[in-house]
């Protein structure tokens, strides 16, 4: 069998959280992956399949799927070269380089990198590592949802999942994963930052939009366009997908009390699912209907991020908080 890249993370409960919505709050550690973030889980997937013999790989990436690349690669013993675009922070710059990658700073966002990434691709023959558009992501990341499954045991299920959304690619992969153990009747409440907001104008519209521009500091929620397959899902009648939006000042908020009280530092675009309980949109849900009243647990992704560290967290205080 092919050696998998990710690792079983732990499912924690939260004992302030719980206490902020009223159900048993659970988090889904993703965090603690190799890379820093779920990504390995699709990444590490997509990489066994299709880059094994590859001369080397190309990613396009905010930072995180990077990370997870050069990681996969660096396994592979293939080179790996991650184009990223100039609103990535040096930090990360450093972390891929220090896992081993080329790192090449092309365009303004994200859209401007992966132009690139997919003309490197093709002139210099290199597997092109696509950060969430792809069905081997998804499955790979549906894992996770096999993984709370086995960890919650036969007895629960979930009253409702959180996860944060740049391109879809997490979301994909965890409907993929819903899917999977039967649970479609779960709802999801998928969150995003104020212009980084692809998904919620895709949905609001009727279509997928492409945004002007990302105004956000959740750079790596930062794809101007939503993918395919989650705007089709949005669209499903089988599923209930509820799409909302929070400030980058709820999201860094939300990354500080996630630190204070659980004692972990976590970026932007992780951030944002976590203001879901922090900044009371679970709960103005269920005062709305759209949420059952007495919710079954609630099982927050915490996607993680390598974007982040006190430096950046002080960068983004004065940046937001002024
Ligand atoms: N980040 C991608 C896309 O950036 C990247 O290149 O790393 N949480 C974290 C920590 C992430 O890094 C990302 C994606 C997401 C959530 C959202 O996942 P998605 O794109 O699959 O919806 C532009």
């Amino acid at each position: 069998m092919a050696e998998v890249f990710h690792l079983n993370t732990p499912l924690l409960e939260s004992i302030n959280m719980s206490k902020r919505v009223g159900t048993t709050v659970y988090l889904k550690m993703e965090n603690t992956q190799p890379s820093g973030s779920f990504k390995i889980r699709g990444i590490g997937h997509l990489c066994q399949q299709l880059a094994r013999h590859s001369k080397g790989v190309v990613c396009s990436s905010g930072g995180n799927a990077g990370m997870a690349a050069a990681y996969a690669a660096q396994k592979m013993g293939v080179p790996a070269t991650i184009i990223v675009p100039s609103s990535t922070p040096p930090l990360v710059v450093q972390r891929l380089q220090d896992q081993g990658a080329t790192v090449k700073i092309v365009g303004k966002v994200w859209d401007d990198a992966n132009t690139e990434a997919l003309k490197l691709a093709e002139t210099e023959g290199l597997a092109y590592v696509p950060p969430f558009d792809h069905p081997l992501l998804w499955k790979g990341h549906a894992s996770m949802i096999a993984e709370v499954t086995a960890s919650l045991g036969p007895s629960v299920k979930p009253g409702a999942v959180v996860v944060s959304v740049g391109g879809g690619g997490l979301l994909c992969g965890v409907i993929q994963g819903l899917k999977d153990v039967g649970w479609t009747d779960v709802p999801i409440v998928a969150m995003e930052t104020v212009g980084a907001d692809c998904f919620n104008a895709a949905v609001k519209a009727g279509k997928l939009v492409t945004l002007d521009d990302i105004t956000s500091e959740a750079k790596c929620l930062g794809a101007k366009t939503a993918c395919k397959q989650v705007f089709d899902y949005s669209q499903s009648s089988e599923l209930t997908i509820i799409s909302e939006l929070v400030t980058d000042q709820q999201a860094l908020h939300a990354i500080q009390t996630f630190l204070d009280e659980e004692r972990v530092l976590v970026e932007m675009a992780c951030g944002a699912a976590l203001a879901a309980v922090y900044s009371g949109v679970i709960v103005r849900l269920q005062n709305e209907g759209r949420l059952p009243a007495l919710l079954g647990p609630l099982v927050v992704i915490v996607c993680g991020g390598s974007t982040i560290n006190m430096e950046q967290l002080t960068y983004l205080k004065h940046k937001l908080q002024s």
